[in-house]
């Protein structure tokens, strides 16, 4: 069993509820929502955060905005809108250290980051 928990539900070693799957990437449903739409979407190969991006294959960093984009409207959240954040290091309060974005909506999200 990997140790990073995002490597063990990329693995399917760990369950998580899937809505979106790519050879690259994965998306899955956040254990604590903060929204009622909140979705986790991961690169399959690990890397801490995005401040080690460039170590992930440039066809991969190409699609990473593209396949948020899909898991978006796939959830219907492309006529409301939607957030897409992504935490780095202690100030941002990251407590998983794979690479991640959220994809917060289905209600008007707060101003207050
Ligand atoms: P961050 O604070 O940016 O590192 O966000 C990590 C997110 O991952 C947090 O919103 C909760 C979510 N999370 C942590 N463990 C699990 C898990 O085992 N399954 C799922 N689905 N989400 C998890």
């Amino acid at each position: 069993m990997t140790e990073c928990i995002f490597c063990g539900i990329a693995a399917g070693e760990i369950p998580a509820q899937i809505v979106a799957d790519d050879p690259e990437f994965l998306a899955f449903r956040d254990i604590a929502p903060k929204a009622p739409v909140h979705i986790v979407v991961i690169p399959r190969r690990h890397v801490a955060s995005l401040a080690a991006a460039a170590d992930l294959p440039e066809a991969v960093r190409a699609r990473m905005p593209v396949f948020l984009a899909e898991v978006a409207e796939l959830e219907g959240l492309g006529p409301t809108g939607y957030r897409v954040v992504t935490n780095h290091g202690p100030d941002s309060r990251q407590s998983v250290f794979h690479l991640h974005w959220h994809v917060l909506g289905g209600t008007l999200l707060s101003d207050a980051m």
